[in-house]
């Protein structure tokens, strides 16, 4: 795709396939029988439909990253480099499915059908979102996104109520969510999964290994393993490549199937890397915590360029072809962009609509 020199993380800018990289990138995708099977029933448009989540996924990040330069917006929470994560889970669930996205997987709102301008209104704090301009963290429960909260890992008992509500009234759906790696410090998180692993909740737990929260390299609050972490509470675990949007399509595909079929809920643990700070604000910062080499490392690991050499190599997806798409996604986001900057003119929240939607109990009671 194209590369944004103003907007992207250096290593993304001048980005070529690396032969090793594309090895690897394959390898990935037949090392598992049941994974590569899931992976070779997939039909050219379902791979295009793939690609196109990791576009729009990142050309949305590019889009907020030129607010953030152009003084539209103070600052962004970005998935760029981790789309896949979010992209290959999305895909392998069905519409009734239920996903629970924290900020760094802001895609899923568009991926599970809500209007790119929608996911703009958020961060231009304009009515026309779903909060009425009061929160960025949206979704919109019609279309199968629970909007999170702030509190990091709250998601996870959140999203275990929805699944246990499902097993309870015998519907044959599934709640998935994603948890970073910090969160997986907050108490939350491990009540959410031990309640759903005591009723059997059909719950998908990803937890993003991006290997640091906020300026805290994941090694120092966390130097176990994630999936010996599952694997001691008795769950399935997955280990996922979290940059090959097959290989987390796959798995997840397998997790969502187990649950479905009341086996109860299954952990999968994703690694990635974040390439950029926390949000925009901190991305000088975040270039000190770890050396050079890992950015190189990580950012050759591009999921959306390997993604789509691997198109080209192994599918023999023409380049005009994904040009094309990536052209009508840009048209798409450029437009989404403009409507949402539009309705600043004519959406601004009303001062004395401050307090809707605000519950307190009352001093006097
Ligand atoms: C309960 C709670 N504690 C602290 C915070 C502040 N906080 C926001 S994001 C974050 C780090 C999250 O790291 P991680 O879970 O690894 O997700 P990442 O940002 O890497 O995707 C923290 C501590 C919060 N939002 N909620
Ligand atoms: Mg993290």
């Amino acid at each position: 795709m194209k590369r944004y020199p103003a907007f992207e993380f250096p290593e993304y800018v001048d980005w070529r396939p690396d032969p090793a990289v594309q090895a690897e990138f394959h390898a990935r995708t037949t090392a598992d029988p049941q994974r590569a099977a899931l992976i070779g029933s997939l039909t050219t448009p379902q791979l295009l439909a793939l690609y196109e989540g990791l576009v729009r996924a990142r050309l949305h990040d590019v889009s907020l990253k030129r607010w953030v330069k152009q003084g539209v917006i103070t600052k962004a929470w970005l998935g760029s480099g981790e789309e896949a994560v979010t992209i290959g889970a999305c895909a392998a669930l069905e519409p009734a499915d239920v996903v629970g996205p924290m900020i760094r997987n802001a895609s899923a709102c568009f991926q599970r059908g809500m209007r790119m301008a929608e996911c703009f209104a958020a961060y231009l704090g304009t009515t026309d979102s779903i909060t009425g301009g009061r929160d960025l963290h949206i979704g919109d429960p019609a279309c199968g996104v629970i909007p999170p909260i702030s509190h990091i890992g709250d998601l996870v008992p959140v999203m275990t109520g929805c699944a246990l509500a499902f097993k309870l009234r015998g519907e044959a759906r599934v709640a998935l969510t994603w948890t970073g790696d910090g969160s997986t410090a907050t108490g939350a998180v491990h009540e959410g999964l031990r309640t759903a692993l005591s009723t059997r909740a059909p719950l998908v737990a990803v937890i993003q290994d991006n290997q640091v929260a906020l300026g805290t390299d994941r090694t120092c609050s966390f130097p176990g393993d994630f999936a010996q972490l599952g694997g001691a509470y008795g769950m399935p675990v997955h280990r996922v490549d979290g940059n090959n949007v097959l290989d987390m399509f796959a798995a997840t595909r397998l997790a969502v199937d187990h649950a479905r079929r009341g086996d109860g809920p299954v952990m999968i643990v994703a690694r990635t890397f974040r390439m950029g700070g926390h949000a925009t604000h901190d991305e000088r910062e975040a270039r000190d915590l770890f050396p050079a080499e890992v950015f190189a490392y990580w950012g050759q690991r591009d999921p959306v360029g390997n993604f789509e050499a691997w198109l080209q190599a192994h599918r023999g997806v023409e380049a005009s072809t994904l040009a094309a798409l990536e052209a009508r996604i840009e048209a798409e986001i450029d437009e989404a962009a403009r409507d949402a900057l539009a309705k600043r003119a004519t959406h601004e929240p009303l001062p004395e609509t401050v307090t809707h939607g605000v519950y307190a109990a009352s001093p006097e009671r």
